[in-house]
């Protein structure tokens, strides 16, 4: 499908800084002319929202298998992609994303340890060939991060996995941007002022590319 408008996606840990970063992107999105449109996955559209809720949901005695959340976060990002990411482009706004497929990546391929082949056959299947123009991973050390988080309020069934768990996410999250020329990575353990100016900075070296 041919897209005019620009993917773009904040990825991190929770508690990285990903919703201040959303904010500052938007302006300057904005700012440049240009119509965005924000989403978040899992989620962005009613069916995708009700499986937000199911995949955040903690089911007490039934164990959420990790095959059964793996595919619930492709379904979900089925239906975004399709219903709004898509036709957005194609009308030529920016979409800005709010965690897309680098989160499966990581918490899934990393996270949870899920073989890299299954998670390549889903990709396919869901995303054919359609990939972010830019992305921005916040980086954080989970355990800043968590603490951030707990500072909000309860955590969700994810959240609530131990420190392993999100070392080796935030460890499969660094390998994927290595690997990534279209993604940035932002030192979220900065005090958030420096964390806005670095935010800024790669947006702005996107805008003028
Ligand atoms: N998930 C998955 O497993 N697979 C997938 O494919 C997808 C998702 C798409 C979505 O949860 C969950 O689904 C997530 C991954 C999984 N689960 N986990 N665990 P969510 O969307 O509800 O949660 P989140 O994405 O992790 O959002 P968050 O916790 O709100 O993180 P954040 O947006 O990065 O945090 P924030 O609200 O911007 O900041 C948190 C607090 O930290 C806030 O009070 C800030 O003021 C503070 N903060 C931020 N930056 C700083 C700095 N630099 N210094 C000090 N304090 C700071």
């Amino acid at each position: 499908m041919h897209t005019s408008g620009k993917f773009i996606v904040i990825e991190g840990l929770e508690g990285a800084g990903k919703s201040t970063a959303v904010a500052i992107i938007t302006q300057a999105i904005c700012a440049a002319g240009y119509t965005v449109v924000n989403t978040r996955e899992p989620g962005g559209t009613a069916m995708a929202e009700a499986i937000r809720d199911i995949v955040k949901h903690d089911w007490q005695e039934e164990k959420v298998t990790v095959e059964a959340e793996l595919l619930l976060m492709y379904a979900a990002r089925a239906q975004l992609v399709q219903n709004i990411i898509l036709p957005n482009l194609k009308k030529g706004y920016w979409v800005l994303g709010d965690r897309h497929d680098m989160s499966s990546q990581a918490y899934q391929g990393g996270g949870r340890q899920v073989d890299q082949n299954m998670i390549e056959n889903l990709r396919a299947i869901t995303l054919k060939n359609f990939r972010p123009d830019f992305t921005l991973y916040m980086d954080v050390e989970p355990q800043e991060g968590l603490k951030r988080a707990k500072g909000r309020g309860e955590l969700d069934r994810i959240e609530q996995e131990d420190l392993s768990f999100f070392e080796r996410t935030r460890k499969q999250y660094l390998f994927l941007a290595e690997q990534d020329t279209n993604c940035v990575v932002i030192d979220t353990m900065q005090s958030m002022q420096s964390v806005h100016k670095d935010v800024e900075l790669a947006i702005n070296q996107f805008l003028e590319c």
